[in-house]
């Protein structure tokens, strides 16, 4: 019955179906389904398919992006059901967002969730989103973490460019960088002298609390 509801709930994504994302995202959590099952084996399993089919030439952008709406709208039903609304300290303040020249932003509003769900004070900027305009949120926030988000092998280069950046702008030793994203890897990560990598959402929470020094 599990299974079945991850695989519709794939299916949903695949086929860029947002009604049924969401009708079968709700009749999940009546089920008492945990979310983050239902994100990770069933949203993310189908827009990783609908990225193969993209990348074989089976899927065109329209696809792409029918397939990123039917993922939003489902994660619009599992991720309120994943924050809660416990209250509780703040861990540490995190400035989020996806590189300059890039788009893609469901794995960074995840990474987002799974951090505010844990006690992390999230200002998410966004995506598309220039070095200064880190640099501006964490002077403006006082964080002492920044999560960079990248997609495209292009667009990882702009992690390398806002380390240079705060370090430019004298901020370097005050703010811990994390950085993720389908193509970056660790080796990348300390090669452009991040503090950090994370694989997923998961991990990117165990990082921010290694980072932040605090107990989890
Ligand atoms: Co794009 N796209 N896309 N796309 N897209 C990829 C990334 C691609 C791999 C597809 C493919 O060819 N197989 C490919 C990149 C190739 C490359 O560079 N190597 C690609 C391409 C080529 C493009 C365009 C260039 C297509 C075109 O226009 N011809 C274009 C670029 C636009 C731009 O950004 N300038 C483009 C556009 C789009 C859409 C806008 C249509 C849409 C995004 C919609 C949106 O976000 N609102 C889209 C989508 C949906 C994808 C795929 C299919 C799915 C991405 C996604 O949401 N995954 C993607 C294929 C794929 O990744 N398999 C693809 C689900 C999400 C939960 O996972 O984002 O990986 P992910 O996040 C994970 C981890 O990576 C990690 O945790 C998350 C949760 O577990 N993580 C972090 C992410 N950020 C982190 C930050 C951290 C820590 C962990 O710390 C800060």
């Amino acid at each position: 019955m599990k299974e079945e509801l991850f695989e519709k709930l794939a299916q949903a994504v695949i086929d860029g179906e947002p009604e049924d994302a969401v009708a079968i995202a709700k009749e999940a959590l009546a089920q008492g389904l945990d979310p983050l099952e239902c994100i990770t084996n069933g949203l993310t399993k189908g827009i990783q398919k609908v990225g193969e089919l993209f990348a074989s030439g089976e899927y065109f952008l329209p696809e792409l992006i029918i397939g990123a709406d039917a993922m939003k709208e489902g994660l619009g039903v599992l991720e309120p059901a994943l924050v809660g609304d416990q209250k509780r300290e703040v861990v540490a303040h995190v400035v989020l967002g996806t590189v300059e020249g890039d788009l893609h932003e469901i794995g960074k509003t995840l990474v987002g969730t799974m951090l505010t769900a844990n006690g992390f004070q999230v200002k998410d900027i966004g995506v598309d989103q220039p070095a200064s305009a880190f640099i501006d949120a964490v002077k403006e926030t006082g964080a002492t973490i920044i999560g960079a988000s990248a997609l495209l092998t292009t667009t990882m280069l702009q992690q390398e460019k806002l380390i240079q950046n705060l370090e430019e702008a004298g901020l370097r030793k005050k703010v811990k960088v994390m950085v993720g994203g389908a193509p970056v890897t660790e080796t990348y990560a300390k090669k452009i002298g991040a503090d950090g990598y994370a694989e997923d959402a998961i991990s990117a929470v165990d990082l921010a609390f290694r980072l932040a020094d605090a107990p989890e």
